[in-house]
C-alpha cells in the first residue's frame, strides 16, 4: 500500500484527525520518567489508545532532535510501531538546493522511513523536485501557515491581486504530475480556506491549528463537506496528547480524539 492508498482508507472510513506526536519531556506524566525512553514509552501509550481511530500520525522532528542522539532515537522506535496501514508524517518542512534536497528526502524517506512529509517552496520547483520523484509518498507544502507570521510572506499582494500562498497553490497544482502532492493549511484561517478550497481539489490539504492555536474543526468539516470533498486531515498535537495527566492519562487522550471525531461526524 502507497502513502496514498493508506491515507485514502482512513478518510473513506470518516477519520480525519490527524494525532501529532510532538512530545515535550518536560510534559510527560511524572510516572513515566522512570521508563529508559521516556518519549518513546508516552508515544507508545498514545498510539496504542489512538490508532483505531487515528487517519495518521505527524511528528514534528523539532521535539526529536531538541534531545540530540537519544531523541533520534525514540523517534525511530516510534515509527517502528505505528501500524504499517496508518500514514506517517515527517514535519521537518524542508526544501534546500537540489543536492541538499535529495540528502534531506533520503533521510525521511529511505532511513526514517516516513510515509510524507512537509516542505517549504519558498526556494522553488528544484527544492521541491527531489522529494516529488518520491512517487508513492506524499509532500504536503506549506501554502497558509497557522501562525501570526503568515501574514509578513504568504499574505503579500501580487501584481495580479492574488495572494502568494495562492500562487503557491497553483504552482503545487503543476507540481502534482505524480498526484503525490498536498497543501498544508493552517486551520485558522477558514475565510481563506473558503476562498481556496475548490482550488485544491485534487490535493491532500493537511490542516494544523486546531486545539492549542484556536482553529475550529466544526468550520473546517462544514467547509470541505460543502465543497463535496473528504481529502482533508486536520492535525492536533499538544490538545489531544496532554488530555491527560495523571497514570491514566490515556484514556482522556482516546476520548479527546473520540470528541474530535464526533465534531467531524456531526458536520460532514
Ligand atoms: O502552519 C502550520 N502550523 C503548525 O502548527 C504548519 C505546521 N506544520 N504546524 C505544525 O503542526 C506545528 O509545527 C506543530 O507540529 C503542529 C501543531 O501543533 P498544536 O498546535 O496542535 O500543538
Amino acid at each position: 500500500m502507497n502513502s496514498k492508498e493508506k491515507l485514502e482508507r482512513r478518510l473513506n472510513l470518516g477519520l480525519h484527525i490527524c494525532v501529532g506526536l510532538d512530545t515535550d519531556f518536560n510534559k510527560i506524566p511524572k510516572h513515566l520518567l522512570e521508563c529508559e525512553d521516556p518519549i518513546f514509552e508516552f508515544n507508545r501509550r498514545i498510539i496504542e489508545a489512538t490508532k483505531v481511530s487515528a487517519a495518521a500520525y505527524k511528528l514534528n522532528l523539532a521535539f526529536y532532535e531538541k534531545e540530540g542522539a537519544k531523541g533520534f532515537t525514540s523517534l525511530l522506535k516510534t515509527l517502528e510501531i505505528i501500524p504499517a496501514e496508518i500514514l506517517t508524517i515527517g514535519d521537518a518542512k524542508r526544501g534546500d538546493i537540489g543536492n541538499t534536497s535529495a540528502m534531506y528526502a533520503a533521510a525521511l524517506f529511505d532511513h526514517l522511513n516516513f510515509d510524507s512529509c512537509t516542505l517549504n517552496p519558498y526556494m522553488g520547483v528544484d527544492s521541491m523536485q527531489p522529494f516529488l520523484l518520491y512517487k508513492d509518498k506524499l509532500h504536503f507544502i506549506l501554502a497558509l501557515t497557522s501562525n501570526p507570521g503568515s501574514q509578513d510572506f504568504e499574505k503579500l499582494i501580487l501584481k495580479d491581486g492574488k495572494f502568494l500562498y495562492e500562487e503557491v497553490i497553483e504552482k503545487i497544482n503543476s507540481w502534482n504530475q505524480f498526484q503525490n502532492c498536498g497543501v498544508v493549511f493552517g486551520a485558522n484561517n477558514p475565510n481563506e480556506l473558503e476562498r481556496s478550497v475548490s482550488k485544491m481539489k485534487d490535493l491532500f490539504v493537511l490542516l494544523p491549528g486546531v486545539g492549542a492555536q484556536g482553529g475550529s474543526l466544526e468550520e473546517i468539516v462544514k467547509i470541505f463537506a460543502k465543497e463535496g470533498s473528504n481529502k482533508f486531515l486536520v492535525n492536533i498535537s499538544r490538545a489531544i496528547i496532554y488530555a491527560g495527566s495523571g497514570e491514566s492519562f490515556e484514556s482522556a487522550v482516546s476520548a479527546k480524539l473520540s470528541e474530535y471525531n464526533l465534531v467531524v461526524e456531526n458536520n460532514l
